[in-house]
């Protein structure tokens, strides 16, 4: 039997996380080995091609930080990142660092064993390779791993079924076509208008509406620019205080809605609604606690969709009715207006569910609807689905699926008691999905970078979180999750959108609080770990 590659590390993925956890180890001169299922760098922007795909936060603070000349050099033509763009950076980043040379493409992992005798874990790859290393990174990503729901006869649809995730790179010529949209997540909202403009018909099913607000795309302002880049280092100091690692330049207001006249409100909200994008949600500090504050926005945007959308009934069922900022928020570029159009039809699930996919099309409960393609804009399972796929088992075979059977438990965000030596990259109980998303990554590589570092030069062969820290560390997630209005809808953060997940808030509100924590772990020798 051929004997495995050796590495210190590996490496799941070839996202932004995995991209830099590469370069960190490199920097520790370690050997690290990236195994990537796709066929290039980028993650989420290597997979997510479908049309109008778009990153919601702005470009100047959606990109890496770590290196000066890097984040000065980088140009973005505008106030959002296309899915192009970022690729295209992204393989920059990998050039400009060379870090192609140890990264396995096409090559998906399927297996990983904690190997308690030689200290190791055992790598299974579905080429057949054996591969083992001292540290095994997961980087897998938050939202990767497709959800593609059972619909009777989806196998028999004549025409082609595309999930947003798993787009042709090739495109998919739209002209003349009869498309279905099935979902309306961002993904969806962001498709759904340039799609409308191409193809010959468009029709939405809609289980849940969606509460979008205005991206207010642009190109970006060069003055703006120059000014941020005169202190970049300081720009990304002043958002890694924020709660959501992002946007210092425009915080939210510091009053709530309780402290305004129905006038002032208005305003206020009118004010933010002008700005666009997530600065909207900050229209008052406490619209994730505060039901006032809550009702108010929510209000607001909902005779906005009144005033957008010209049919009444149309708009009614475009209207949400659960508290907004609940799902995670959405950003579009004239997703309400769409519904304008002549060619666009909305059908709502909830009055007339799906019943049947056929070869000519879909059924729901009132009618046949002929399509040439369908889309699944049917989101992820999230946090948890990119690594419960791999058959990833801990010390006396203890599988990760067994241990999250009632959902996640780790310390941290980070590790998982009974798996040693084994780190996710924003793992559930940690900001993650809460923040912008490059902050959080670039935390939890250099925490991880630092934590291995300790490691070698102080002799210690494994590190594992102790089960009493992961108790306390998961009713910690959930104290803090609680006390918010995240619980009080159903969305994703809680698994709500996959049939059979159990219901556990995913994601740690907060990001300052948290990097306190982090640090303050590393400040007490490893507070929460064992180290032997
Ligand atoms: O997925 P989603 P997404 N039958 O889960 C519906 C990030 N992202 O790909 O709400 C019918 O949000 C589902 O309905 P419901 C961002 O974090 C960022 O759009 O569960 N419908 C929902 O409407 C985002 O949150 C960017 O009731 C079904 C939709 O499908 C996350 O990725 C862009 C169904 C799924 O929405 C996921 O977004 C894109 C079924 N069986 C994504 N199953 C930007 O940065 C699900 N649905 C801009």
């Amino acid at each position: 039997m051929k004997s495995a590659a050796k590495f210190d590390v590996i490496i799941v993925g070839a996202g932004i996380s995995g991209l830099y956890m590469l370069f960190q180890m490199r920097e520790l001169g370690l050997s690290a080995l990236v195994i990537e299922a796709g066929g290039g760098v980028g993650g989420t922007w290597y997979w997510n091609r479908y049309p109008g795909a778009r990153c919601d936060t702005d470009t100047i603070e959606y990109s890496y930080s770590f290196d000066e000349d890097l984040q000065q050099e980088w140009v973005w033509p505008e106030r959002y990142p296309t899915q192009s763009e970022i690729l295209n950076y992204l393989n920059h980043v990998a050039d400009r660092f060379d870090l192609r040379k140890d990264i396995r493409f096409n090559t998906r992992v399927e297996a990983a064993v904690f190997d308690e005798k030689a200290r190791r874990w055992q790598v299974g790859t579905d080429d057949g390779a054996a591969l083992t290393a001292r540290f095994l990174i997961m980087a897998t990503g938050s939202i990767s791993e497709p959800n593609i729901p059972k619909i009777d006869g989806m196998e028999s649809f004549r025409g082609p079924i595309h999930h947003t995730a798993r787009w042709p790179h090739e495109g998919v010529e739209l002209a003349g076509k009869r498309v279905a949209v099935i979902g309306t997540g961002s993904s969806a909202v962001q498709a759904i208008p340039v799609i409308a403009e191409q193809a010959a018909q468009l029709t939405v099913f809609q289980r849940s509406p969606q509460w979008s607000v205005p991206a207010h795309n642009r190109p970006v302002d060069p003055d703006f620019v120059a000014e941020i880049k005169a202190d970049y280092a300081g720009f990304r100091a002043r958002n890694r205080l924020e709660s959501g690692a992002q946007l210092s330049h425009i915080p939210a207001n510091d009053f709530s809605a309780a402290e305004l006249s129905e006038e002032e409100r208005r305003r206020v909200l009118e004010e933010r609604w002008q700005l666009g994008g997530f600065p909207f949600f900050g229209a008052f500090k406490d619209i994730t606690v505060s039901l006032e504050s809550n009702k108010a926005t929510a209000d607001f945007v909902r005779d906005k969709i009144r005033a957008i959308v010209n049919d009444p009934a149309v708009a009614e069922m475009l209207t949400p009715d659960y508290t907004i900022h609940c799902k995670r928020p959405v950003l579009d570029s004239g997703y309400f207006e769409t519904y304008n159009r002549p060619n666009v039809r909305l059908v709502d699930l909830r009055a007339t569910p799906i019943q049947a996919i056929r070869p000519s099309g879909i059924r729901t409960s009132e009618a046949e609807h002929e399509f040439d393609l369908i889309v699944l804009a049917t989101g992820f399972d999230n946090m948890t689905g990119a690594l419960l796929r791999i058959d990833i088992r801990g010390r006396g075979g203890l599988s990760l699926r067994e241990a999250w059977a009632e959902g996640p438990v780790n310390y941290l965000g980070l590790q998982v008691s009974g798996f040693p030596n084994l780190f996710t990259i924003t793992g559930p109980g940690s900001p993650s999905v809460l923040t912008n998303m490059m902050v959080a990554i670039e935390q939890h590589v250099e925490w991880v970078a630092e934590c291995i570092r300790f490691m070698i030069s102080n002799d210690h062969a494994l590190i594992e979180a102790t089960e009493e820290a992961q108790v306390a560390w998961v009713a910690r997630v959930n104290e803090v999750a609680n006390a918010t209005l995240w619980v009080s809808c159903h969305n994703w953060y809680q698994g709500d959108n996959i049939p059979g997940k159990p219901r556990v808030f995913m994601p740690l509100p907060g990001f300052p609080p948290y990097v306190e924590k982090c640090e303050d772990v590393v400040a007490n020798g490893y507070a929460g770990f064992l180290l032997s």
